[in-house]
C-alpha cells in the first residue's frame, strides 16, 4: 500500500512514481519548471499487480499525482494539475497547441518513443523475455525509426514552437532521451541533434539545480531484437552528487523523495 500522505507536514502534492521512470521524470522536471514543491513516493514493486501499490490505478502505471486527497492518472494530466498550481501562471506550450503536422507527429512520436521505452525495459530486463521476440523487436526497431525521425527535424521543430516558458513536448523530449542513457536498449550517439537538445536543456534553470557539473554516462547498449552490442559515453549533463537515504536509497536531487516499503531499488 502506498503512503499517499493526505496528513503528514510534506507537501500537498506527492507524485507517486520512480526516479528510474521517465514518464514520472516528465512529472518531476514539470513540477521542478512551475516551482510546484513535490515529494516522490517511491512504487518499489512493478510486478505488483494490486491498484493499492500504485495509489489506487486501475491501469497499474506510474505516475500519479495525489493532489488535495485526489488521485490523477496520466502524465498530460498530472501536468494540467500542475500547471494549475503553479504561482505565477507560465505560459505553457500543450500537445494541442502545436500549430503545424510535423511538431503534432512529433509529440506523437515522443509519446510512442516513451512507451516503446517502457516495452523494452519491462518485457526484457524485468520481465527477462527474449528480446528476439518480435513483440520487442518491433518495439525496437520502431524506435530507432522515431528517434531518427526526431532527430532528422528536430531544429524545424523546435523553431515552430509558439512563445513558451516550457511545452510538454520539449520535457518528455528530453526524459525520453535522458532515458535511454540511463536504460540502454538502443544506442543514441548517432543521434546529435537530440543529444545536444539534452544537453542544452540540461542547462535550464530548473535542471541546474541538479547539474551543477556536467557529467557523462556510460551507455551500453544491450543485444535488442537482433541489433548489435555496443559501448559509448553520452555526454549530458546529470546531477553532480545524489542523495542518499538512510535506507540507501539512491536519488537525484530536487524533489524530496519518500521511501515507501522495503526495497531500496527505484
Ligand atoms: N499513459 C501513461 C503511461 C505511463 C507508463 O507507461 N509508465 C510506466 C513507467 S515509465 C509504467 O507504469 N510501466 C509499468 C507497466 O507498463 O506495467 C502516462 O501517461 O502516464
Amino acid at each position: 500500500m502506498i503512503d499517499t500522505g493526505a496528513a503528514d507536514s510534506g507537501p500537498a502534492v506527492r507524485i507517486i512514481g520512480r526516479s528510474s521512470s521517465h514518464f514520472t521524470r516528465v512529472a518531476r522536471v514539470f513540477a521542478e519548471e512551475l516551482a510546484v514543491p513535490c515529494d516522490l513516493v517511491a512504487v518499489h514493486d512493478m510486478t505488483s499487480l494490486d491498484p493499492e501499490n500504485y495509489a489506487g490505478s486501475p491501469a497499474l502505471k506510474l505516475p500519479i499525482l495525489m493532489s488535495d486527497g485526489s488521485a490523477i492518472f496520466g502524465v498530460q494530466n498530472i501536468c494540467r494539475a500542475l500547471a494549475e498550481l503553479a504561482h505565477p501562471p507560465r505560459r505553457i506550450v500543450w500537445p494541442e497547441d502545436l500549430r503545424d503536422l510535423h511538431s503534432r507527429n512529433a509529440q506523437e512520436l515522443v509519446w510512442h518513443g516513451m512507451q516503446a521505452q517502457v516495452q523494452l525495459v519491462l518485457g526484457t530486463m524485468i520481465a527477462q523475455l527474449p528480446a528476439q521476440n518480435v513483440y520487442f523487436a518491433k518495439a525496437a526497431a520502431s524506435l530507432e525509426n522515431v528517434l531518427g525521425w526526431l532527430d532528422t527535424r528536430l531544429p524545424s521543430i523546435r523553431a515552430a514552437l509558439p512563445p513558451r516558458d516550457v511545452s510538454v513536448f520539449e520535457v518528455a523530449l528530453f526524459c525520453l532521451v535522458e532515458h535511454l542513457a540511463f536504460r540502454p536498449t538502443l544506442p543514441v550517439e548517432q543521434y546529435r541533434r537530440l543529444r545536444e537538445f539534452a544537453q542544452e536543456f540540461a542547462t535550464r534553470p530548473s535542471r541546474r539545480s541538479h547539474t551543477s557539473k556536467g557529467q557523462s554516462i556510460s551507455v551500453r547498449t544491450i543485444r535488442n531484437a537482433g541489433r548489435s552490442t555496443r559501448t559509448g559515453r553520452l555526454h549530458i549533463s546529470w546531477p553532480a552528487s545524489s542523495t542518499t537515504r538512510s535506507s540507501g536509497h539512491k536519488e537525484r536531487p530536487g524533489c524530496p523523495i519518500v521511501i515507501i516499503g522495503r526495497s531500496p531499488i527505484v
